[in-house]
């Protein structure tokens, strides 16, 4: 290796990084205890003993896309243009995860589509479809699928669009299939999966690391990722929640305070406005289900 390297991130384990630069991969450490690099970064590297690389900057990002747990903010990904939050008809998905991960997106301001895998378990998909239907704005799409069973028409018709000529992550619980259609996708990629019931409940997820694959299509890469128990928002700003509710929007200049945060306050236009049924009653009870969450969750 030259003494210095440019390279992206394209592999994130636990305790290593491999960083790809000219079609050569080089596994690295992180100098010091700092873990800051992530999945999608730009990094330079340089070759500290002669079995030994190390990650010593991280260039600047085009955006990054977090999540929280309880105790930390963590990074799931940096200089991506989409993000597909995948659920299945089986096992069960939470729709306040799904709504997390849209705030998230429009806080980075990263497209985002749902996917929902496993449509050939006929006989929970709709009840599926509506759970999505209550939480997600009109604009999100959802695109619904069998990875199982994906052939090339469907890659063409339905993943192809969403797709091509960007990077794409792939997001949500264990068990919803994201390795599997990481498979079909790239079918060298050989990615472990698992029957969802083996570990469902015990906290662990088949893929244990992030991997940037490669796709047929031109300047097209796809995202791998473990499974997330569980995705918060406190790294998000309580004015940024409304955000998420872009039909909110044509309703906040009526709100007597301009920090109104359309909870309890009195002459509210969004409140107004679920009264006159101009705002969906589910999408404002979901608003301030997070809201009223976020905010205790902020007491802790
Ligand atoms: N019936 C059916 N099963 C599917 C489909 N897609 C995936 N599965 C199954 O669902 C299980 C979980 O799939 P994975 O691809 O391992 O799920 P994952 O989202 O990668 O899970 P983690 O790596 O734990 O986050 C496997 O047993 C798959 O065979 C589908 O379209 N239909
Ligand atoms: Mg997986
Ligand atoms: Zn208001």
């Amino acid at each position: 290796m030259k003494n210095n390297i440019i390279g992206r991130v394209v592999e994130f384990h636990k305790q290593y990084y491999i960083v790809e630069s000219d079609n050569c991969l080089y596994k690295c450490y992180i100098k010091g205890k700092k873990n800051d690099a992530t999945i999608g970064d730009w990094v330079k590297v340089t070759q500290e003993s002669y079995d030994k690389n190390c990650i010593v900057n991280i260039l600047d990002r085009r955006n990054i896309f977090y999540r929280s747990d309880k105790n930390k903010i963590k990074k799931l990904a940096a200089n991506i243009d989409h993000v597909i939050i995948i659920v299945a008809t089986k096992p069960e998905f939470s729709t306040e995860t799904i709504a997390n991960i849209i705030l998230e997106s429009f806080r980075s301001k990263i497209d985002v589509t749902i996917v929902l895998n496993k449509d050939d378990l006929k006989e929970d998909l709709s009840k599926s479809i509506e759970k999505i239907n209550a939480v997600k704005p009109e604009e999100i799409k959802i695109i619904t699928l069998s990875a199982k069973y994906l052939n090339n028409q469907d890659i063409n018709n339905k993943l192809m669009p969403i797709l091509n000529n960007r990077t794409t992550l792939l997001v949500g619980q264990s068990g919803m299939g994201k390795s599997t259609i990481i498979n079909r996708l790239v079918p060298s990629a050989n990615a472990a999966t698992n029957e969802y019931s083996k570990h469902l409940g015990t906290g662990r997820h088949t893929t244990s690391y992030t991997k940037i694959y490669k796709l047929n299509f031109e300047n097209s890469f796809i995202i791998d990722s473990p499974g997330i128990q569980e995705f918060s928002i406190g790294h998000i700003k309580l004015n940024e929640i409304d955000n998420g509710f872009p039909e909110f929007k044509n309703f906040i200049d009526e709100c007597q305070f301009y920090n109104c945060t359309h909870y309890h306050e009195p002459f509210c236009g969004v409140i107004q406005a679920v009264t006159d049924n101009r705002i969906k009653k589910t999408r404002y009870s979901l608003y301030k289900k997070i809201i009223k969450e976020y905010q205790e969750n902020k007491k802790l």
